[in-house]
């Protein structure tokens, strides 16, 4: 089992999971274990059958299960901020790994678009703030639309799975 983790929380965090090991270039990428956490699951079928590995968060609980981390050497946790889960827990499992010793930690989160509305961006720089002394990578969903026209409601968050795999292959750890 690979040392370098891929921690997945929420649905965003899931979907540029899948879409970074099905696109992965580098061998470290592709061969990382990964992990698909989510409160959602009506979800599980779906990444269970694609051979991943998922653990069940309670929604309205503060903890990650201790030591479920431990062993792992870099972990990159993946959440689109704005919604319940990964906003909650992007936090809350960067401690539970703090705890469990992980020396490694990097935080990959998306920022919501503007045509998801105010609500999702006060949500998402809510849970931002709560992660000012960790080493966070934070991807402006917004921005993509200046540099890619072609963006549309349709294929916007393929856009945004496919910046964060060039976060992670950026070698942010
Ligand atoms: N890159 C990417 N971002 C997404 C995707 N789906 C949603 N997002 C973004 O992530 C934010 C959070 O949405 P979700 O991940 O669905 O929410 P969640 O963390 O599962 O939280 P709840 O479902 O509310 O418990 C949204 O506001 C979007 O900006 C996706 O498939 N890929
Ligand atoms: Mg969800």
């Amino acid at each position: 089992m690979s040392k370098t983790m891929i921690l997945a929380i929420g649905g965003a965090g899931c979907n540029m999971a899948e879409t970074i090991m099905r696109l992965a270039n580098a061998h470290w990428v592709k061969e990382a274990t990964y992990l698909f956490a989510d409160s959602d699951m009506a979800a599980f079928p779906n990444w269970v059958r694609k051979g991943f590995e998922t653990l069940h968060l309670q929604r309205e609980s503060d903890s990650f299960p201790t030591g479920k981390l431990r062993g792992v050497e870099k972990l990159y946790i993946l959440a689109g901020l704005g919604g319940m889960t990964g906003s909650r827990f992007a936090e809350i499992a960067a401690k539970s790994a703090i705890s469990d010793g992980v020396g490694n930690v990097a935080l990959i989160v998306t920022l919501p678009f503007v045509f998801e509305g105010s609500g999702k961006l006060a949500k998402a720089t809510e849970a931002l703030n709560s992660l000012s002394d960790m080493s966070v990578k934070v991807l402006n969903n917004e921005e993509l639309t200046e540099r890619y026209p072609d963006i549309n409601f349709i294929n916007a968050f393929e856009y945004s799975d496919k910046e964060a795999l060039k976060a992670i292959e950026s070698g942010l750890l």
